[in-house]
């Protein structure tokens, strides 16, 4: 039967990414109400060739809806239990109920029993960290992973469509001899790297890393594994990639992790190098999997592995991932009806 859906923060590029991913997986929606801040209320949105128009956020806009999928930012806190009071799931994309004990933390691909001990809140993982877990699954299932080293490469929309303005804007100044200050990113990010993604804590690494620790360890249900994150903004507009160390118990060859991945739900293994076949931002922008190539043993070690993991940060890191736990509580009957 039909799901009445909320989104909040509907007209962001991640709201707009939940509208198309809603339409095109074709998942059975019977109304859809869109909502934003007060600044965003009035816009109009398509949807399956209806013409919504943006409300502003209120604890009744949850009424005789059944799933709330909240963009991002600080709106859960402030409507998440607003919803839940009025009987609705909420699937939130921001950070902050992540590692919440009574919160789930779920990838579909990994851990998607964990939705059934939702108490009104499930939370959608960080995008970097979405992308690793579902290359890192099955690797994990077939060989047990000991010790995980990531380098990401992240792109300017990870930090929203100023991200993306600003890298244009920036380029085009520069290419013409002009100047472009930076406003969203702490340096230029055009004809740069910039190694901080977020704010720093403890030892020095930023949140964006430790959310790479701490959000693994709980959507794999392993504290045990070894992960240490270095997390680089690069000058890509869309699509996250990972360079992905691995030292497993087991050893594994690289035709036999190429054969599991290829196998693995979600995963489409791009990796022929005498083609020059490897997975590119440039190519993987606007599909729902995440990509893996440059599939290589790690002889430096007794079991070690080399990745390439690239993947939507928009789509799977966000959006697909959240309309996955709502195809998911259809699945498993935990809606309200
Ligand atoms: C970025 N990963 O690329 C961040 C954006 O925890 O949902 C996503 C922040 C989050 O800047």
């Amino acid at each position: 039967s039909p799901v009445n859906v909320a989104i909040v923060g509907a007209s962001g590029a991640v709201g707009h990414e939940l509208v198309k991913v809603l339409e095109e997986r074709n998942f059975p929606v019977g109304e859809l109400r869109l909502c934003a801040t007060s600044r965003s209320a009035g816009k109009v949105m398509s949807f399956k060739g209806q013409s919504l128009t943006v409300e502003e956020t209120t604890p009744d806009s949850f009424t005789g809806m059944q799933v709330a999928l909240f963009a991002g930012g600080s709106a859960s806190k402030e409507f998440g239990p607003a919803a839940v009071e009025r009987g609705c799931v909420v699937i939130d994309n921001s950070s902050n109920f992540r590692l919440d004990p009574e919160v789930p933390l779920v990838v579909p691909e990994v851990n998607p029993g964990d939705v059934k001990w939702h108490k009104g809140i499930i939370a959608n993982p960080n995008c970097s960290t979405i992308i690793m877990v579902v290359a890192l699954k099955p690797i994990h299932d077939a060989a047990g992973i000991k010790r995980v080293v990531v380098s990401t490469y992240q792109a300017v929309s990870g930090a929203g469509a100023e991200g993306i303005a600003e890298l244009s804007g920036q380029t085009g100044a520069i290419v013409n001899g002009g100047e472009y200050p930076p406003g969203k990113f702490p340096y230029q990010i055009a004809f740069n790297l910039i190694p901080h993604i977020d704010v720093f804590q403890d030892m020095d690494y930023t949140k964006e890393e430790w959310k790479m620790v701490k959000e693994t360890h709980k959507i794999m249900h392993d504290s045990s594994m070894g992960i240490t994150a270095t997390t680089v903004r690069v000058p890509v507009y869309r699509s996250h990639s990972e360079s992905v160390n691995i030292e497993t118990n087991k050893k594994l060859t690289a035709e036999q992790t190429r054969t599991i991945l290829a196998q693995a739900p979600g995963i489409i293994v791009v990796d022929d190098p005498r083609e020059k076949k490897y997975p590119m931002p440039l190519f993987c922008s606007d599909k729902d999997e995440v990509f893996v190539g440059r599939i290589r043993e790690d002889n430096s070690i007794p079991s070690g592995l080399n990745l390439w993991v690239v993947g939507d940060q928009i789509r799977k890191g966000a959006a697909t991932n959240a309309v996955q736990i709502a195809e998911l509580l259809v699945k498993y009957g935990c809606l309200q009806v």
